[in-house]
């Protein structure tokens, strides 16, 4: 086992709205096998797909049916293998999304556990008796409504923390770990370079299912039945069962959870995972704690959160993901930039601010060239069951359609599922047919092919930041420590080692700002030069910085 993960950089891939090489609208393996040149161009190291196994789609694959075939309209086994041998032939790894928290309710498992309660697998999921003709408890799906859905046929419930078609497994039955552990093992014999492991500390249910705490508002913001009782213990027994096994990549998945766990979570002595994603950086514009708000977000905590998971994780030898986006948030150029005329400024200084931290960078397909929101004006264009369900509730808790849709606009899910903009033909070049989503009307001026065109393209930037992972190694390795924490428009940090010091600013504004250096930074007798930056003509003098609307520099001081 080694850890090649803490200088990788990985790339998410969103299969059904990557590249459609058949021409039926929606993305497919061929595709991605056609752009892996592009791919390794941008030197990423690490691609993730996500779900790519036979689905419904009902919530676009995360509802898996069979976990060992592929979804018929991705191509075949045969294309995965393929692709597979294509990536290793470019030297890039191949992680997959491994959702194992819950099945579609048409996997077999549930349609034999669904048929007799002394169904073999009827304890391969979570099935209660209601209380007084109501659920089991109060608990609520993160797309809505209560988590427990009534099965007429043997009169109980069964529990779905997201859709309904979503069946929570149940873990606390060895069967269903040991099936886990066995298909695991299946992809990675095939070469498979590793995981994604979704919602991956909701397995483990408190066996008491008490109500929830009702003054804990609702909300993507609540600590939402995560980190449960035996969590650890199932980790360390799918790391002893597959994962340690193999030189691979592991990185959970965790929503709602605390930086003491993920410290446990991937320590290497804890023989769990290599690093997580937490989403508390994101949720700095939910009022409240309110994902279906709108609202400015909160520039004062988004970088005490980024800052507390720096040092917390570093102190503790955990290991972080570092991402703005992925396929269930809005654009960040969009959401925390400005998409409209310091559109490749802010994109840029997006980059370098998460880039130039510890941890492994992961970018969200589209995000390096600066794909925005699309901002649909009709329900009609949008696919996610997540946003199609809060348009119901939201009309059900009296909003207008004008309110429910300028929420919708700006906290969907398809935010980052429109089509990879490729060019300026129809359909940004993604496909020959009838997309299955709309692609963002802004294709013609924000596309890959105009991108790699232009020197000074955000491409080119995420690209340099790339290379500067591997040929600096105080980027993996150096110490963080924030500047300036209360300062209202910029965001700054320091990355030392005993030889060298990366001073990185980033003004998040789209006005002027001033920063003057704390004196804690010595800079007397080192010697300065520009690593990167989003303006030409970066300013020289570091210790009093006037900076331009989302400016964004990295000194480095040896
Ligand atoms: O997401 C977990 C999850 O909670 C998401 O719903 C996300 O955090 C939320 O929408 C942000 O507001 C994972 C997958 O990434 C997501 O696509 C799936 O829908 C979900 O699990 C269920 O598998």
């Amino acid at each position: 086992m080694t850890d090649w993960w803490r200088k990788a950089v990985v790339y998410q891939i969103y299969p059904k709205s990557f590249y459609d090489a058949t021409g039926d609208g929606v993305g497919d393996l061929r595709g991605i096998i056609e752009k892996l040149d592009y791919l390794k161009e941008l030197g990423v190291d690490v691609l993730w797909l996500t779900p790519i196994y036979r689905s419904p789609q009902r919530d676009h694959g995360y509802d898996i049916s069979d976990y060992f075939s592929i979804h018929e309209p991705y191509g075949t086994m045969q294309d995965f293998e393929e692709l597979l041998a294509q990536a290793h032939a470019r030297g890039l790894k191949v992680i997959l999304d491994m959702v194992v928290n819950h099945t579609s309710t048409e996997h077999e498992w549930f349609q034999q556990a669904r048929s007799s309660k002394d169904s073999p697998y009827r304890d391969f999921y979570i099935w209660k008796d209601g209380k007084e003709g109501r659920e089991p408890n109060n608990w609520q799906s993160k797309f809505g409504g209560s988590a427990w859905q009534y099965d007429e046929k043997t009169g109980q419930y069964y529990l779905h923390l997201f859709d309904v078609t979503q069946a929570d497994l149940n873990w606390e039955n060895v069967r269903v770990r040991q099936k886990v552990y066995e298909m695991m093992r299946w992809w990675l014999d095939k070469g498979v370079d590793g995981f994604r492991l979704d919602v991956i500390n909701l397995i483990s249910k408190d066996q008491r299912f008490p109500d929830d705490d009702p003054s804990v508002p609702p909300g993507d913001g609540r600590r939402f039945y995560t980190d449960g009782p035996r969590i650890h213990e199932f980790l360390r027994e799918m790391n002893e069962e597959v994962f340690s096994r193999y030189d691979i990549m592991t990185v959970g998945e965790m929503s709602s959870t605390t930086i003491p766990q993920c410290v446990r979570y991937t320590n290497p002595d804890s023989r769990e995972l290599n690093m997580v994603f937490n989403f508390h950086h994101l949720k700095v514009d939910y009022p409240n704690g309110e994902k279906w708000a709108v609202g400015e977000f909160d520039f004062l905590a988004l970088k005490k959160i980024l800052a507390s998971w720096q040092t917390g994780m570093n102190k503790g030898g955990g290991w972080n993901a570092l991402f703005w986006c992925n396929h269930d948030q809005p654009r960040v150029v969009s959401r925390y930039g400005d998409d409209g005329t310091y559109h490749r400024e802010s994109a840029k200084m997006l980059a370098t601010a998460i880039h130039m931290m510890q941890g492994t960078p992961f970018i969200y397909q589209g995000e390096e060239i600066g794909m925005t929101n699309p901002d649909f004006t009709s329900i009609d264009d949008y696919r996610d069951v997540e946003t199609l369900n809060m348009y119901r509730i939201l009309g059900e808790r009296g909003l207008s359609e004008q309110e429910r849709m300028n929420i919708i606009r700006q906290k969907s899910r398809d935010n980052s599922r429109t089509p990879m903009q490729w060019d300026d033909s129809p359909n940004g070049g993604f496909t020959t047919g009838k997309p299955w989503i709309d692609p963002a009307p802004n294709f013609k001026d924000i596309n890959v092919r105009k991108a790699l065109a232009d020197p000074q393209s955000i491409f080119y930037h995420y690209k340099e930041l790339v290379r500067l992972r591997k040929t600096h190694e105080i980027i993996t390795t150096g110490n963080f420590e924030l500047l300036a924490e209360d300062h209202p428009d910029v965001f700054a940090y320091l990355r030392s080692s005993d030889r060298e010091k990366l001073l990185v600013v980033n003004n998040f504004r789209r006005h002027e700002t001033s920063f003057i250096l704390p004196d804690t930074v010595e800079t007397d007798g080192w010697h300065t030069e520009v690593l990167i930056s989003n303006y030409e003509d970066a300013p020289k003098n570091l210790t009093r910085l006037k900076l331009r609307p989302y400016e964004s520099i990295v000194y480095r001081l040896t």
